[in-house]
């Protein structure tokens, strides 16, 4: 069977570009080339070119995994996005990747991309970790492996950020306007909150390009969402059998997409709106609702759907009990949003149960319940922190946060181990070593001040909810937890 590039031909079932995508140049370097870019930015920018054209084409960068340029390049950058939702399911074949580099053997290829004076957005999806925040002082966290490393060697970056701010001192010296920053990575204030990384970095690295960087660099914060498995056999196999070719770079989404941005390019960019972005002034309000709600609600079922035997979040909504403690997130997530005039936090709530139902996409809870400790401060300590200082329930938040504790023990409730794939991993395990208190391991755990705010960590009723949750998990099992929670 032959692999999809740019010359073949539609067949029926697919949409193929419906524009020349290799008359178009690039405009966009995009770090992170994983399967969210392919089904958000790069289809926002698809419809952005062949709408109205312009030099936007991206070039993406792989910062880890060098098989997306495996996949990618053979096919000429093309791949099928398989969008599923109630209407059904459509294949859509994307023109907008036109390189995939690998940072590590394609270094010099990135490097001059990133210093190109065509290249007017660096975007970012790289997820929450590799960011190196400290989200203590919010700027960048100085023991993180990849930042200590690029600190002691800045003209050798391998950090987004470091890569980032020696691109931006680059394009300086050489006279190139700075480009955009684009964060798309799930971040409270993500524009800002990589403003201040970088920031911080420069005045450490390159002390001379750090006014440069505070006057005349944008970094506009987005909130991004569309609900995207990560690619499987199945994915492909889709695609040989419905559309005749094999595609190696095949990814499926849900058919719900939404992308709000600040306004703030000056360097131009593409027309975003024809894939229906929004553009607003300040995109706070929405990644909070988004955040808290979509997200929050999805960490506390990965973590207590996970161990409650169910793989796959639609199998989670078939749940009765937990579609119960599903809905009490949400409602609470929403209790403590500033109103937004255009939203019905309501409407958005029974949305996203909706989406979360979707009988077509194969989401594993195991995927979502990855990196909790990188997750959680936005999605669930947040609101628990402003909750505990109101008159609001907290319990949903400590349920949440009860089940992660649960999850990051590593072992199931048939006794089999599993990877519990998170940054802090290690210092998990060596607190967690030899304890069997529920109490102790409440109290080890909420000592991770980079996870949860002393005030929080120090909050007697906080503590004695979450720790009567994990107790009760613990000594009756996931399922039963989750019962009795249900029936309050
Ligand atoms: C999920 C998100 O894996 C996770 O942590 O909560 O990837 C979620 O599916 C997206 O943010 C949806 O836009």
């Amino acid at each position: 069977m032959d692999r999809l590039t740019a010359k073949t031909q539609a067949s029926g079932a697919a949409r193929l570009p419906d524009y020349a995508p290799e008359d178009r140049g690039c405009g966009i370097v995009h770090l992170g080339l994983g399967a969210f870019h392919k089904a958000h930015q790069a289809v926002y920018t698809d419809d952005a070119l062949a709408r109205d054209g312009g030099d936007w084409r991206v070039i993406g960068v792989s910062l880890r995994r060098p098989n997306a340029a495996n996949e990618l390049t053979p096919q000429d950058g093309r791949y099928t996005l398989i969008e599923s939702g109630a209407e059904g399911t459509a294949f859509r074949v994307i023109g907008s990747i036109a390189r995939a580099l690998t940072l590590q053997d394609d270094r010099l290829a990135v490097l001059d991309a990133l210093t190109s004076p065509q290249t007017r957005i660096v975007s970012t999806t790289v997820t929450e970790k590799a960011y190196g925040i400290d989200r203590e002082t919010g700027g960048v966290s100085p023991a993180h492996p990849a930042i200590a490393k690029d600190l002691a060697n800045p003209d050798a970056p391998q950090s987004v950020v470091g890569l980032i701010a020696w691109a931006l001192k680059q394009r300086k010296s050489l006279g190139v306007p700075a480009f955009t920053v684009l964060c798309c990575d799930n971040l409270p204030e993500n524009g800002r909150m990589l403003r201040a990384v970088v920031l911080d970095y420069t005045r450490r690295a390159f002390p001379e390009v750090a006014a440069h960087i505070t006057t005349d660099v944008a970094f506009p914060s987005t909130m991004v969402d569309r609900i995207t498995p990560a690619a499987s056999d199945e994915t492909r196999d889709q695609v040989r059998k419905k559309l005749g070719f094999e595609d190696h770079a095949a990814i499926e989404a849900e058919s719900f997409r939404q992308w709000v941005i600040e306004d703030s390019f000056p360097m131009g960019r593409p027309k975003w709106e024809a894939g229906g972005a929004v553009f607003v002034d300040d995109v706070e309000p929405y990644e909070q609702m988004k955040l808290r709600m979509l997200n929050g609600t999805h960490s506390m079922l990965a973590y207590s759907g996970f161990l409650a035997g169910h793989r796959y979040v639609r199998d989670v909504m078939q749940d009765d009990a937990l579609t119960v403690l599903v809905r009490r997130h949400l409602e609470a997530a929403a209790g403590t949003l500033r109103p937004l005039p255009a939203v019905d936090f309501g409407d958005y709530a029974a949305s996203l149960e909706m989406r979360f139902r979707n009988p077509h996409l194969a989401h594993e809870t195991y995927q979502i319940a990855m990196d909790g400790t990188e997750k959680l401060p936005q999605r669930v300590v947040g609101p628990a922190l402003e909750v505990m200082n109101g008159s609001k329930d907290p319990s949903p938040f400590a349920f949440a946060v009860a089940a992660w504790m649960r999850y990051v023990l590593g072992v199931d409730e048939a006794g089999t181990a599993y990877d519990i794939r998170d940054p802090r991993q290690e210092d998990i395990v060596r607190r967690l070593a030899g304890r069997t208190e529920t109490a102790d391991i409440v109290e080890q755990l909420l000592a991770m001040d980079e996870v949860f705010p002393g005030e929080l960590a120090q909050c007697r009723a906080w503590r004695h909810l979450v720790t009567g949750y994990l107790h009760i998990m613990l000594s009756e099992g996931m399922r039963a937890a989750i019962k009795r929670e249900a029936e309050r």
